[in-house]
């Protein structure tokens, strides 16, 4: 067997230091695991990428890979999968890509149970067009597009995901790469939505490194996993003072691309 290199030849474009490197290091640890444990062949996974800072992973990693246009990944995810069953279809996405553009489809995939794994590099703004506040951002947060700061309270999109019916709801930090590759290849082996937000500072725009360093917790292990009202008790604690991280919600139900083959 030949050895896996998913290393590519672009240029790291990130900004230096950015917590994206860590989520693609966990990424390639993630995936190479899954090869050589024989879960899937590496022609039969395919990413799916949103615009943004956090879509450049795809040109970062050596998988068949798909740039859709901004908050459009999801659909083109769920196209992919109906049509090629076989294939394992992973998505790496943003907070302003699937909380506030694409929201809509977020819905539809959960609520459908689409057996596609998706990944969202949650940095709580918009980053790529240089740092404006978006569906996620702080109340009072001050950017460009609010210099008087945020009239908005931000979305839960864990609380969200859970009513819409995802089957698999789960966060994890950026900052700990070993829980993130481990949380991504759960994500993976799910068998139906499995949703995954990464809480990813944007060092240059918002830079919460020390905030989620001294705040985000593991949850117990041993929690019930098939607990919704436990699930959004859990989520609901304001991040601005603890950040849970986990596996929250886990649930068999039959899937999409399942009852479209019937
Ligand atoms: C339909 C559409 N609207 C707006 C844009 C401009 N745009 C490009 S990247 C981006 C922000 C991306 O933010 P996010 O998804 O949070 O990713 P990040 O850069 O933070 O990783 C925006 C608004 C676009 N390309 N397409
Ligand atoms: S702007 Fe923020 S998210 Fe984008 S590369 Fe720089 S640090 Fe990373």
């Amino acid at each position: 067997m030949s050895e896996l290199n998913l290393s590519t030849k672009a240029k790291i474009t990130w900004c230096p230091g950015c917590p994206n490197s860590q989520i693609l290091v966990a990424v390639k640890q993630a995936v190479t695991e899954l090869v050589e444990t024989g879960f899937f062949k590496i022609e039969d996974l395919t990413a799916f990428a949103g615009i943004g800072c956090h879509g450049k992973i795809s040109d970062y990693i050596n998988i068949n890979s798909f740039t859709s246009l901004h908050g459009r990944l999801v659909p083109a995810m769920i196209g992919a999968k109906c049509a090629n069953p076989a294939l394992t279809v992973i998505g790496f996405s943003g907070d302003g890509d699937s909380y506030s553009e694409g929201l809509e489809h977020l819905v539809y995939a959960a609520k459908v149970n689409a057996d596609i794994t998706l990944f969202v590099h949650n940095n709580r703004l918009f980053a790529l067009t240089t740092g404006q506040a978006n569906a996620v951002s702080p109340k009072g947060f001050k950017s460009k597009s609010t210099p008087f700061g945020s009239i908005e309270e931000p979305l839960n999109p864990l609380l969200l995901m859970l009513a819409s019916g995802a089957t698999f709801v789960a966060r994890t930090f950026a900052g700990d790469i070993a829980g993130t590759k481990k949380i991504m290849q759960d994500a993976i082996k799910h068998k139906g939505f499995a949703f995954v937000d990464i809480v990813q500072p944007c060092i240059t725009f918002f830079d919460t490194r020390d905030h989620f360093n001294s705040r985000a917790y593991w949850i117990d292990e041993n929690l019930p996993k098939n607990d919704l009202k436990l699930a959004m008790e859990k989520v609901s604690e304001n991040i601005e003072e603890k950040v849970p991280l986990g596996i929250f919600y886990q649930v068999e139900k039959p899937t999409f691309e399942g009852e479209l083959h019937k």
